[in-house]
């Protein structure tokens, strides 16, 4: 198959849910889950695909309890012709991507109609119990039918629709919760609504094609609507219908949109969490978050929700974040930090907890630009734990090559800083209930320089290992006699 062949199939699959379907199957990426229970039973066969680095997509059906035309999908992001290699060349791709700068955005298609308008449920019969609604996890505090969902809303100030991906909760038929940390732009938005004494109107969308949902999860500058950004990255614009009630545009394939209202804080919450979260804990716990009213449900024949629940980075399907290391190393750039020469997420800590840098060392103080550099950046500066600063024959993406370079070239006293007051979140699970009492959503990091000393690195000890090259020498002239060579 050639490249342009695969870029049209890509395109195609992320830019249609149901053609992502079919094509997972044709390519035999598509496992079929028949009676399922969504009470924790599909969260932990979830879990269980994960331990493959390249899970199949799951598609759930005839799950128990549910409507038996309703559908659940699952690992529409990690599946292989999705994602790719996962290597270092992918960050150095990434980033040549972001130089030949990003596509220019698209604007959505306003249209008449569309599929997802095919049924109206509104007044008394809407039920959003009527939908898939699993209890992922053993501690959950309730039903999470939105995960990788869509929550769309209308700046009250200008036209700017954003689009963000927050977790939803089910509450009773017709309220749910929508969990916005501080600063996100639904919570910008919602506040703006509630100092007028509105609630805010609210789109939700519970299944949709899969670069809405890409776009969801990624923080764009506030003012930009990422439907524009989908369909720049399509190639065609994103079709909308307007909201019959809010005006909000929805997407027109979207699988299941529920229009409703954020209720301001005052006037009505509801206990929110816990919810196993992507740290691999509950952290956040239970809060009072703001009650949100449906007004009006719509959804397509036979819907498909799309199910992304957070679960543990240490499993091999969690895969490390590429674009946030990426990110990473244009800010070291940007700084004006020479001879970097990768930057990793080692996968245990998610997308954010540890980053490692490798340099070639050019001078005394070399490795600390790096290490602080990619501690206070931009795209490290949220919910970090630790930045680790490794010489360029450490292959940074193989954990234990970067236990080795903290094991023998790193000393705790000498070579190690540490930073406090640093930009934390609700889910970080070290921070203690006093803090989170008074609203101190900060952390520490640490700063691990696992390099020679520069002053001294031409006498550090010499590495005990046969070089690559003439290992590959040798293992070829011994191939033919050698069985364990011939793998
Ligand atoms: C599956 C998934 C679930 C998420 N859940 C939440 C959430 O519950 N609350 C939240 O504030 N951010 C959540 N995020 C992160 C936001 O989507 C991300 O910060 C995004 O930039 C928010 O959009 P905004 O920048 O327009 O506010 C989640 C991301 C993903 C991929
Ligand atoms: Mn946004």
């Amino acid at each position: 198959m050639n490249a342009s062949r695969l870029n049209d199939e890509k395109t195609a699959a992320i830019g249609d849910l149901r053609e992502f379907l079919r094509i997972s199957e044709a390519k035999g990426e598509l496992q079929v889950i028949e009676g399922a229970d969504p009470h924790h039973e599909m969260g932990a066969i979830y879990e269980l695909s994960l331990e493959n680095l390249y899970p199949p997509v799951l598609l759930f059906k005839g799950i128990k309890g549910c409507d038996p035309s309703a559908r659940v999908i699952m690992n529409v992001r990690t599946s292989k012709f999705m994602v790719g290699d996962l290597d270092l060349h992918a960050v150095e791709e990434y980033r040549l991507r972001r130089r030949e700068g990003a596509p220019e955005p698209i604007p959505p298609r306003l249209v008449d109609s569309g599929p997802v308008l095919d049924n109206v449920i509104e007044g008394g019969d809407v039920d959003i119990y009527r939908f898939p609604h699993p209890i992922w996890h053993a501690e959950d505090g309730g039903p999470y039918p939105g995960t990788e969902c869509l929550v769309i809303m209308r700046d009250p100030d200008s036209e700017w629709i954003n689009v963000g991906t927050y977790r939803i909760q089910a509450h009773d038929s017709n309220t749910i919760t929508i969990f916005t940390e501080p600063g996100k732009h639904g919570d910008v938005i919602r506040r703006k609504y509630w100092a007028r004494g509105e609630a805010c109107p609210v789109v939700v969308c519970l299944g949709q094609a899969p670069v809405l949902g890409g776009v969801g999860r990624v923080a764009h500058g506030p003012g930009v609507c990422e439907l524009d950004i989908a369909g720049g990255q399509l190639g065609r614009a994103i079709e909308v219908v307007a909201g019959p009630l809010t005006g909000i545009p929805i997407p027109a394939d979207a699988e299941i949109a529920l229009e409703a209202r954020i209720l301001p804080p005052e006037e009505e919450t509801r206990v929110e969490g816990p919810f196993g979260e992507w740290p691999g804990y509950y952290a956040s716990g239970a809060r009072d978050e703001p009650a949100v009213k449906i007004d009006v449900i719509y959804h397509r024949e036979d819907p498909i929700i799309i199910g992304q629940p957070p679960v543990r980075p240490t499993l091999p399907g969690r895969h490390t974040h590429i674009g946030g290391a990426a990110a990473i190393w244009d800010a070291l750039d940007a700084a004006g930090v020479p001879e970097i020469r990768g930057v990793w997420k080692l996968a245990a800590g998610g997308s954010r907890f540890i980053n490692v840098i490798a340099i070639r060392q050019l001078h005394a103080g070399h490795a600390k630009m790096a290490g602080l550099v990619a501690t206070g950046c931009g795209p490290a500066g949220f919910m970090g734990r630790m930045t680790i600063v490794v010489d360029e024959d450490i292959d940074i993406t193989d954990s234990s090559e970067v236990m080795w370079a903290m094991a023998t070239r790193w000393d705790p006293k000498t070579q190690t800083d540490i930073i406090d007051g640093c930009w934390s979140g609700n889910l970080d699970p070290t921070l203690s209930p006093e803090k989170r009492a008074a609203g101190n959503l900060t952390n520490s990091r640490i700063i691990i320089y696992a390099v020679r000393p520069f002053h001294w690195k031409d006498d550090f000890p010499k590495v005990n290992m046969v070089s690559r090259e003439y290992a590959e020498e040798v293992a070829s002239k011994w191939k033919d006699k050698l069985r364990f060579l011939q793998d």
